[in-house]
């Protein structure tokens, strides 16, 4: 896969440079480059940013650089092995949530461009313009708001580059993850414990030094719906109750939920601690 990054501070993106997405990059399964968009300018100053039409607070990046910038690295593109036309990615917290489902289809295509913003964002023709011949994906990590793009393309890269066969070693599958698609319904991780079996006088739960598979897999799933009930309810209420056998059924009234007018899964009596 190729990565693209344009950015007015590429010193930002360091972090592409270590660890996962590193190492990737280092094995030749990531292409990654990263670009100064004031490399487009051609006034003394370098100005990527003007004044908002119409008024109001801060700055808006100026359509042209952006123009060249993508121009250049698109064009860029067409005599090597990948696909000529990138999926356009631009981080916005007025974007799309970026989820596990996205990370998975960005995962799948073979160039990615990321123009992460500053100031109050890109003018939008620039992605009215590109929306026209290209995908371009609005796209935001979370509801609160950064003072730019570079952080959320750190957190995107990461999510997509560790699905790329080969870059998460073996030992370490997806199926499990939290909010992969087709996991265990859709329940948060439990709890885990490693070496010392005895730590500043706290202990393991005596199942996982049981052996017994089965009991150990019962406790995690008890332990993810503790976790998921009390930090994510709406994953909860979302499920189709198909998805929980009598067990399942068992835990979430002892943790105060059943089955709704709807059949669905809702508290039914008060929150239980954790
Ligand atoms: C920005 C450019 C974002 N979830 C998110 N919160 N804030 C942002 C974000 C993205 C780009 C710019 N300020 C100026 C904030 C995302 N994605």
């Amino acid at each position: 896969m190729r990565l693209d990054v344009v950015t007015i501070f590429p010193e930002y993106l360091e972090p592409l440079n270590v660890s996962l997405v590193g190492k990737a990059r280092a094995r030749g399964q990531l292409d990654v480059r990263v670009h100064d968009l004031r490399e487009w300018t051609h006034d003394k100053h370098n100005t990527v940013d003007d004044t908002p039409y119409g008024g109001g607070p801060g700055m808006v990046m100026k359509p042209e650089p952006w123009g060249e910038a993508l121009d250049a690295i698109i064009e860029s593109g067409t005599s090597g092995t990948e696909d000529a036309r990138p999926t356009i990615v631009v981080p916005t917290p007025s974007g799309e949530p970026f989820t596990q489902e996205i990370a998975v289809e960005l995962a799948e295509k073979p160039w990615l461009v990321f123009t992460p913003a500053r100031y109050e964002g890109i003018d939008r023709r620039v992605i009215e313009e590109y929306g026209d011949h290209y995908d371009v994906r609005e796209l935001s990590i979370g509801d609160y708001v950064l003072a730019g793009g570079e952080a959320p393309v750190l957190v995107m890269v990461e999510a997509v580059a560790r699905l790329l066969p080969g870059v998460l070693g073996n030992a370490e599958s997806h199926r499990d993850d939290s909010f992969a698609p087709g996991a265990m319904a859709d329940l948060l991780e439990g709890p885990v414990y490693t070496k010392p079996p005895e730590w500043r006088g706290r202990g393991i739960p005596d199942v996982l030094l049981s052996g017994h598979h089965g009991k150990i897999a019962r406790w995690r799933r008890d332990e993810a719906f503790r976790r998921t009930t009390a930090n994510r309810p709406d994953l909860i209420e979302r499920t189709d109750p198909a998805a929980f056998d009598k067990k399942d059924r068992e835990m979430l009234s002892i943790l105060g939920w059943g089955p709704g007018e709807d059949g669905r899964f809702g508290r039914v009596a008060p929150d239980v601690e954790e």
